[in-house]
């Protein structure tokens, strides 16, 4: 196998949360009605927007994306979950924020070791009523405000690929 030296490719990708307030309703319906919000964490291509749940076509990473692992809080069963098909996210119900540790492993035929990074899941849309201080709006006015977003664009950078790695990235 022989590694393309000099060359450097990347692929743009976004990768973050969305986070929806529960309904009173809703929360009744819950196994922990202490949970609030509803929310889904992802890693998506930076070509399509961060709510489209395609799966194939534009947003489709996985040529090159084996597998996305989510490690969520210990205070949720099976905090480590693997996703090995688009679209590559996690959706789960809580009450707090927390560090997501996000690992996406590369396809067999990479070569590339996987690559670590994290997301602070965001649920409250901090608000500064007035002149006053940063505070976390109630419940009834978060749901008023509508879901909060808090995504990242970034690129995955692969210095000297591999020939046959390279003929897989340019082909899509
Ligand atoms: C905090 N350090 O105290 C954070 C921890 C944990 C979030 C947040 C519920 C998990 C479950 C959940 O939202 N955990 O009940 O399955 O704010």
């Amino acid at each position: 196998r022989v590694r393309v030296r000099g060359v450097t490719i990347h692929r743009p990708i976004i990768y973050g949360n969305t986070a929806w307030v529960l309904t009173p309703n809703e929360r009744e319906a819950l196994p922990s009605p202490d949970h609030t919000h509803r929310w889904t964490v992802a890693v998506r291509s930076a070509a399509s927007a961060p709510d489209s749940n395609e799966v194939g076509g534009a947003d489709d990473l996985s040529y090159f994306i084996k597998r996305v692992t989510f490690k969520l809080h210990d205070t949720y069963p099976n905090p480590t979950r693997n996703v090995d098909k688009p679209p590559f996210e996690v959706s789960e119900t809580g009450w707090g924020e927390f560090d997501i540790t996000i690992r996406i492993t590369f396809v067999q035929e990479s070569g590339e070791k996987a690559i670590t990074f994290y997301h602070h899941l965001k649920l409250h849309p901090w608000t500064a009523p007035g002149s006053g201080e940063p505070e976390i709006p109630t419940l009834e006015n978060a749901l008023k405000a509508g879901p909060v977003h808090s995504w990242q664009y970034d690129e995955i950078v692969f210095n000297d690929p591999f020939q046959s790695f390279l003929n897989i990235l340019t082909a899509h």
